[in-house]
């Protein structure tokens, strides 16, 4: 079965592709020849998963899912939630991000949070939703080098190790990304698709 994924962050089609094994045609937007930015305008991961799913399927016609991803910390109110990616500025870097938190967690005793992954499918024109969590706990300074984004900073539940210590096989054997994907996996495999 043939699919879009609506993504610029070759990261996550990394990890899907890894997951997925041979199952699943996964195309990414730059092998489809698409170069757009698709905005995340919305408050919650739910609305923006969906606009980058819906986005491209408007443009293509073709079955496709988009997730969005957000880091949420107890004791910051659940930020930088939704806005993980532009948390210290439109430049999206992941560096500045990690400073950002780490600065904001000095002195932080409750250090709790949970990654956050909603997949949003079009299929044949209609929508489902899936959704992974992974709970863990903030560093108190960078660890490890693998993995992107937040990885070197979070420790899922029941690891001693960041997700930037961790190769992808044992990332998956935790992550937000894996538990949305295995809903995804199983769902399709109910549809026959
Ligand atoms: P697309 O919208 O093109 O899919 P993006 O990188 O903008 O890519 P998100 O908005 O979902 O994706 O990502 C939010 C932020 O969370 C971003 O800074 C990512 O680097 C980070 N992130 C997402 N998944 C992560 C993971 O598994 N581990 C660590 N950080 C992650």
């Amino acid at each position: 079965m043939k699919l879009i994924f609506a993504t610029n962050n070759e990261n996550k089609v990394k990890e899907f592709k890894s997951l997925v094994g041979n199952n699943f045609d996964i195309i990414t937007l730059q092998d489809a020849g698409i170069d757009i930015d698709i905005p995340e305008p919305h408050d919650t991961l739910e609305a923006n998963a969906l606009e980058k799913s819906e986005t491209i399927y408007r443009m293509t016609g073709t079955n496709c899912f988009g997730e969005d991803t957000g880091l949420e910390i107890t004791a910051l109110n659940g930020a930088p939630g939704v806005l993980s990616a532009r948390y210290a500025g439109e430049q999206k870097l992941a560096a500045d991000n990690i400073t950002k938190v780490l600065q904001e967690m000095e002195g932080v005793t409750n250090r709790e949070a949970q990654f956050r992954t909603v997949l949003s499918l079009i299929l044949d024109g209609k929508e489902y939703q899936f959704e992974g969590i992974c709970k863990g706990h903030i560093t108190t300074a960078v660890q490890g080098e693998k993995g992107f984004g937040y990885d070197p900073i979070f420790v899922p539940e029941g690891a001693s190790k960041s997700f930037a210590e961790m190769d992808l096989a044992e990332k998956n054997q935790y992550s937000h990304r894996a538990k949305a994907h295995h809903l995804f996996a199983e769902f399709l495999k109910s549809v026959n698709a």
